[in-house]
């Protein structure tokens, strides 16, 4: 994929949350799509035998919304539900074997915490990078430390892909990103765990510079 098309999909990316028990995943994903998302991830560190039919769900409305689906971590079950992409970090699949699997239009994208992580990741397999924590975080347990917003802009400047920030992100602070060279954010808590989601995913279309989809 081109770097300006992607650049235009990370813009406001949303990721979902398996952490909220009564905030169903596809309710979840409706609202974000709803209002503006221009990426859904979907991201399950406690996969279960019934997950596979959670990511169908997902990945069939995000379809018929015409926004752009990939997975996290597992390129196998991208592949099987037929996701426009996946997403791996430094510790699962290359992004070499993600793109032999995915094919070439898929998107291919990568985490990438450090200079050293951005150094030793082959990107000519990647459509971007997802980099962060740029703030704490609670939603991921074993992040790495936070690097703010002059590490987000060392590693924007070094990066020959474009880069999502993550980690710790609202409407506030991503205009700040999007400041430090960052082409999109994404979201998890901000969104899901809101006392008003509604408002929050609005708040965040705002801050991106896009608009709720109708309908
Ligand atoms: N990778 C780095 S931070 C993070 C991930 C998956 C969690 C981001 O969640 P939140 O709730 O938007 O801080
Ligand atoms: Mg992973």
């Amino acid at each position: 994929m081109k770097p300006d098309e992607i650049r235009d999909l990370l813009r406001f990316y949303f990721i979902t949350d398996d952490g909220v028990a009564d905030f169903p995943v596809l309710d979840q994903v409706r609202l974000a799509v709803g209002s503006g998302a221009t990426m859904v991830q979907y991201r399950n560190k406690s996969f279960g035998l019934d997950a596979y039919e959670e990511v169908e769900a997902v990945c069939r409305f995000c379809r018929e919304s015409g926004v752009p689906f990939v997975v996290n971590d597992d390129v196998l079950l991208a592949k099987a539900v037929g996701a426009d992409g996946v997403h791996v970090g430094q510790d699962d699949a290359l992004p070499r074997l993600a793109r032999r699997v995915m094919g070439p239009p898929a998107i291919i994208g990568v985490s990438v915490s450090t200079m050293a992580e951005l150094e030793r990741t082959d990107l000519a397999f990647c459509d971007y990078i997802g980099t962060g924590p740029t703030f704490e975080t609670g939603t991921k347990v074993d992040a790495k430390p936070a690097h703010g917003l002059a590490g987000l802009r060392d590693i924007v400047n070094r990066s020959p892909v474009p880069a999502v920030a993550i980690g710790g992100i609202g409407p506030v602070n991503a205009v700040d990103c999007f400041a430090h060279g960052a082409a999109g954010v994404a979201v998890i808590s901000c969104i899901t765990r809101s006392g008003d989601p509604a408002e929050a995913a609005a708040a965040m279309a705002a801050a991106c510079g896009v608009s709720a989809r109708g309908g």
